[in-house]
């Protein structure tokens, strides 16, 4: 049986602030295991274009600002039920609404910067893992 993946940034914020370890000591004990993960910077137009489905939201700008400035951890993560588990692994988009424990919870500061990205479909996932990785660096 094919066992699931997702995709996952550490976005620059736990970048800045350090938490890049204590994030993937969480990931990793709660059973995810790493098959690729890099440090990388996006450019304007890979935000752009990673986020287009929300181009047209206000905080679109703000969102491809903040997703720039400064390096992330890009990551494909596998697991069983992979992107539910991580989505409930992160919490809630606004930490105020995330449930306790989650990285999120622990590690956000805003509904914009909210430390990690999680994909929210099997789909989504390849397609953000591909726009990140060559089939090279995935293991
Ligand atoms: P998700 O990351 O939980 O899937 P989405 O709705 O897909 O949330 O939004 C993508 C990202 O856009 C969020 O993670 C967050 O960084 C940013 N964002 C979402 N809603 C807002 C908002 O109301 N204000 C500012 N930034 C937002
Ligand atoms: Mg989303």
């Amino acid at each position: 049986m094919r066992t699931d993946r997702t995709f996952t940034m550490l976005k620059p914020d736990s970048v800045e602030k350090g938490h890049i370890g204590a994030i993937l000591e969480k990931i990793t004990a709660s059973g995810f295991r790493i098959v690729a993960m890099k440090l990388t910077q996006m450019t304007k137009a890979d935000a752009e274009e990673f986020y287009a489905i929300h181009n047209e939201r206000p905080f679109f700008g703000e969102l491809v600002e903040y997703m720039t400035r400064g390096p992330i951890v890009a990551a494909i993560l596998e697991k069983e039920n992979a992107v539910e588990d991580f989505r409930t692994l992160i919490g809630a988009t606004n930490p105020a609404d995330a449930a306790e424990g989650t990285i999120r919870k622990l590690y956000a500061a805003s509904i914009g910067e909210n430390a990690v990205h999680g994909s929210d479909s099997d789909e989504n996932a390849a397609i953000e893992g591909a726009f990140h990785f060559s089939g090279r660096e995935m293991f």
